[in-house]
């Protein structure tokens, strides 16, 4: 199969020259995603072998989704330039795909990292937002930030990057998951960068948050409207309580009681349009999925001709 690495480099003339020869030696196409580097960064990546392309925008995500329009490859292989990934570890990350058990493969940093590789603020923060990604959308996933990733063709041509920065991983995940592909993870290597980060822990963290929480409405747009009709039952809960509470002691509150049974009916209602969406969208994702199926059959069907 048709492999092409993309790397998104920034400044990164410490590590590139490794990174891009440990791919180059392997045989693989390998393109640089640069963004406007003011040092040795793209001279270094040509000579190891690398085609280099200046982003036209700014940010990781920009870059990355710029990438994602040049290559045509039957899978594209995501790495970081810092030279925290390993090379040789790449077969992992292609297997699953290639024995079709796959489309997007995520490179699990937590199964083996170097002391140092993750600063004790970013690995807090590492751990705090997947477990928020996976109470937020209900998926096993353990690393949904990880640099080292594989998509098929099908995935990165189709999923949308509306994010410039460092949310891009995210919506990478969000995005495969909303249009029916299938995310395996596999244990990899996470080293120590070379060169300095180009990540700022606190407002990149609070962005990758937000990001898990706005895109909820691609995934599962019902969970929006389960929050707000929750907080209508217990609204209307607490005035139906002191309403009765108040009747008891001989007092009549009409309007009042009139509020609280609006309360709760909107927020049934609310919830039960919830589950109608909910239905909607995850047939939607089936019916994608149960297409795709049939399609990769009848291409099987196809070439056997
Ligand atoms: N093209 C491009 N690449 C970028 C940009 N910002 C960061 N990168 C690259 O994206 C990759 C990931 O950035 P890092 O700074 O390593 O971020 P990180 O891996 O989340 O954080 P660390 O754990 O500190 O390494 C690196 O190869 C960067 O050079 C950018 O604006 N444009
Ligand atoms: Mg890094």
């Amino acid at each position: 199969m048709d492999v092409t690495v993309v790397i998104p480099t920034l400044n990164e003339e410490e590590a590139i020259g490794e990174v891009v020869e440990g791919f180059a030696k392997r045989g693989f196409r390998v393109l640089v995603i640069d963004g406007n580097s003011k040092d040795r960064t793209r001279e270094i990546a040509r000579e190891k072998g690398a085609e280099v392309v200046i982003q036209s925008g700014k940010g990781k995500g920009q870059a990355v989704a710029e990438a994602f329009e040049i290559v045509d490859s039957d899978i594209l292989v995501l790495v970081d330039g810092d030279g925290t990934y390993l090379p040789e570890e790449v077969y992992r990350l292609l297997e699953p795909i290639k024995e079709g058990g796959a489309d997007h493969v995520i490179g699990n940093r937590f199964a083996s990292f170097e002391k140092g590789a993750f600063t004790r603020l970013n690995l807090i923060g590492n751990k705090l937002l997947n477990m928020f990604f996976r109470l937020a959308y209900g998926v096993e996933l353990r690393d949904i930030l990880s640099g080292y990733r594989a998509l098929k063709k099908e995935v990165y041509k189709s999923v949308e990057l509306t994010k410039p920065g460092f949310e891009v991983e995210t919506e990478l995940t969000v995005e495969t998951l909303a249009k029916g592909f299938r995310i395996v993870e596999v244990p990899i290597t996470y080293r120590k960068r070379g060169g300095k980060t180009k990540l700022n822990p606190l407002r990149d963290g609070f962005r990758i948050g937000k990001t898990i929480y706005e895109l909820m409405s691609r995934y599962s747009p019902a969970r929006y409207l389960y929050i707000f009709g929750l907080i209508f039952i217990i609204a209307g809960l607490i005035s139906g309580a002191f309403v009765v509470y108040e009747w008891f002691l001989r007092i009549t509150h009409y309007l009042l009681a009139i509020l609280t049974a609006l309360f709760i009916i909107t927020g049934v209602q609310l919830i039960m349009f919830g589950l109608i969406a909910d239905f909607i969208f995850r047939s939607n994702v089936e019916f994608r999925k149960e297409l795709r199926r049939l399609r990769e059959a009848m291409e099987v069907e196809g070439k056997g001709d």
